[in-house]
């Protein structure tokens, strides 16, 4: 088979690529190792920029999102006896949506299926080769047969654990990580949300983060071990210990209910450089990680995305190459912006210690930063995500 672009993974990053070259008429393939119905289930992000949720819009996936997805304008932050709301909208004058991940997953296979796109699914042992010369290809195996994909450009968007990244000689690559001596045990629920916008919590036991699907779904965090179980953690377990985290009215509020969906996230940062090796480029997951605090992980895959495509975009239409030679860079430094601010949210309001020095100076950290108006400011740009300086 004979493409322009060879995509690597079905998540975000690469239905979004390929709906957006489709458009502009520049042909690809996607090639996913997992099943389009285990793909769709996958349970991740809710929060989205409006850079991302433009994009989305361009990308012609903006109709049901607009439809069914809530605009926020803010949210607050629970920490002592306190419980502070940071006003994105009136600060910044830009709000996020909360619109799933999941949805946003299921919008693009759609689109991709009605513009006649070639995704193929639950291919085995998928290969990149030859990415440093100009004709690098893709082999797969798909119902006890062999496939190759010939192609300009290689799109690594197989997330973290995927073969791109992988595939990149270790002195060609840096890897640079943090881990967490924590993770995020995270539960869906057909319950009505606690309030109307996320509440992030910082508590002596540890985080909470309350966030929705919907006026009718929850999606509810608490900060865990990172060797945690899932199994030790019945439903009563989990909510009996988020009402011991969340503010008093709030846990007074709280509706429970049956989890749909119960997972543990680890929490890491972590970033790859360069992006680029060659025909390769890396984006999103594949390319870089944080942790959940900060709701950046999709709206970098979706910025690099966009710089992908009209690197692309340029390459074929005016066989320009700058935006490709400068695809790495222009990608690092909103992935740095969005390192610092995750790994910093997730500092002040995860218990990383138990020293009472490190207590006492989160909350000093969240007393100034949600008091003074520097302070709020910083939080707002940093959520919203328009720091395009
Ligand atoms: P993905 O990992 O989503 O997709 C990669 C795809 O490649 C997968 O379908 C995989 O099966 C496939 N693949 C892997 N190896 C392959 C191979 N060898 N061959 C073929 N295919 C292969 N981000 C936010 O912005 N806001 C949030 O609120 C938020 N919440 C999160 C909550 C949790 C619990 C988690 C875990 C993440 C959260 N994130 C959030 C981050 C998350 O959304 C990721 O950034 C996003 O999934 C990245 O998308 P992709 O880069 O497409 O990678
Ligand atoms: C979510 O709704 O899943 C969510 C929201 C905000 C975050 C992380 C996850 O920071």
């Amino acid at each position: 088979m004979r493409t322009q672009v060879g995509i690597i993974g079905a998540g975000p990053s690469g239905l979004l690529l390929s709906q957006l070259l489709s458009l502009r008429g520049i042909d690809n393939v996607v090639i996913e190792k997992q099943s389009r119905d285990y793909v769709e289930a996958r349970i991740r992000a809710g929060v989205l920029e409006s850079g991302t949720v433009d994009l989305l819009e361009e990308a012609g996936v903006g109709a049901r999102m607009h439809r069914e997805g809530l605009v926020h304008g803010g949210f607050s932050v629970a920490f002592g006896r306190r419980c502070e709301r940071i006003d994105m909208a009136g600060l910044t004058g830009d709000s996020v949506m909360i619109y799933g991940q999941t949805e946003i997953t299921k919008d693009l296979f759609e689109a991709r299926q009605e513009g006649g796109g070639r995704i193929i699914c639950e291919a085995a042992d998928v290969q990149v080769h030859d990415f440093d010369s100009a004709m690098p290809s893709i082999t797969y195996a798909k119902d006890g047969q062999a496939h190759t994909v010939r192609c300009d450009i290689i799109a690594g968007c197989d997330g973290y654990h995927g073969v791109c990244r992988a595939s990149v000689p270790r002195d060609a690559l840096d890897e640079i990580e943090k881990v967490y001596p924590a993770g995020w045990l995270g539960v869906l629920s057909e319950t009505p949300p606690v309030d109307d916008e996320l509440i992030y919590v910082h508590n002596d036991r540890g985080f909470a983060l309350c966030s929705m699907r919907s006026t009718s779904r929850s999606r509810y965090y608490i900060q865990c071990t990172a060797d945690d179980n899932v199994d030790a953690w019945s439903d009563d377990r989990f909510w009996d210990e988020l009402k011991y985290r969340l503010p008093e009215d709030k846990a007074d509020n709280l509706l429970t209910g049956p989890s749909i969906e119960k997972s543990i996230a680890p929490l890491r940062s972590f970033v790859a450089e360069p992006m680029r090796f060659g025909q390769l480029f890396l984006a999103g997951d594949a390319a870089h990680i944080v942790p959940p605090t900060g709701a950046k992980g999709l709206n970098l895959a979706a910025r690099d995305v966009r710089n992908l495509w009209q690197a692309c975009c340029a390459f074929y239409e005016e066989n320009d190459t700058s935006l490709l030679d400068a695809y790495s860079s222009n990608c690092l430094k909103h992935v740095w912006r969005a390192e610092r601010f995750s790994w910093w949210f997730t500092s002040i309001t995860h218990k990383l210690s138990d020293a009472p020095f490190d207590r006492s100076l989160q909350l000093a950290e969240l007393d100034y930063y949600t008091s003074s108006d520097a302070g709020r400011m910083t939080i707002a740009e940093n959520y919203v995500g328009n720091l395009d300086t």
